[in-house]
């Protein structure tokens, strides 16, 4: 997909001028819903080109499925040192002004929605890829191989608290071809086989290529929001100041199987 494309994504939704009204009623929320699940599963995001109030977009993603987790995404010196607290070497972290390289987020949460609350007074664009092509650039017998590439990650188990351990396929089956699945390139296996640590190599070169053509980006101005599917667009952003103003508010979402063609 293009950045043309994307633009008509955009106009396509704010040509549907979704919301007339802040007190709509329930049928246009079932109605935009409609239109997001379709945006959704032909390009792998909806872009919001209406500004919204916070309380519509969180019933907007409540629609989707379950919201399982809501966080401020901010630049913040402070909070990106404390979640580097027992870790071996700095990771990347969403607080940093530094730029943040095109990944997934954990594989528990099937879409990640943001919400402009601020943006940041230059950039702060989102920056999103599409994996739908990898067919194209890998054998068979290749992406076969990713899929069993299997990653670990922690979730908070509902209800007891805590954490728990699952693991997640960097490459997975959905929407009949194999995509992107499960993939924070800075936190990949490390025990594999040189014949996956070779494939794992190839993949990061198949997203630099990408993106030096198919990058997608969307600046959200204030009150807008973005939906994207997490198993198939790669998403990250460029480095913004250490003051930034810029506030997303992040919504993991668990669809109900199936719903979105993923
Ligand atoms: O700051 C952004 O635009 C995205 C940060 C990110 O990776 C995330 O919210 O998961
Ligand atoms: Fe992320």
């Amino acid at each position: 997909m293009n950045p043309s494309m994307s633009m008509e994504t955009a106009e396509a939704l704010r040509r549907l001028n979704p919301f007339p009204d802040p007190a709509m009623a329930a049928a246009d929320l079932q109605q935009l819903r409609t239109t997001l699940v379709d945006h959704l599963s032909r390009y792998g995001f909806a872009y919001l080109a209406t500004p919204i109030s916070e309380p519509l977009f969180e019933a907007l993603a409540l629609q989707l499925g379950a919201v399982a987790q809501r966080n401020d995404i901010i630049i913040d010196r402070a909070q990106h040192a404390e979640r580097q607290r027992g870790r071996r070497s700095e990771a990347p972290t969403v607080y940093q002004a530094e730029s943040l390289g095109l990944h997934t987020d954990v594989a528990s949460a099937d879409l990640l929605a943001w919400y402009c609350v601020e943006q940041d007074d230059h950039d702060g664009t989102t920056l999103l890829l599409d994996s739908q092509n990898m067919s194209d650039y890998f054998t068979a017998n290749e992406l076969a191989m990713l899929s069993q590439i299997q990653n670990p990650y922690l979730y908070p188990k509902p209800g007891l608290g805590g954490l728990g351990v699952a693991r997640a396929p960097v490459v997975a089956h959905g929407g009949g071809r194999y995509r992107i699945f499960f993939y924070i390139p800075w936190s990949l296996p490390t025990k594999v086989e040189p014949a996956q640590a070779d494939l794992l190599d190839k993949l990061a070169q198949y997203v630099r290529s990408q993106q030096q053509t198919e990058l997608i980006r969307i600046r959200l101005a204030k009150g807008e929001g973005l939906f994207i599917d997490n198993h198939r667009m790669l998403h990250g952003r460029g480095a913004l100041p250490e003051g930034s103003k810029r506030h997303l508010i992040r919504y993991y979402i668990e669809t109900p199987a199936g719903e979105i063609a993923s």
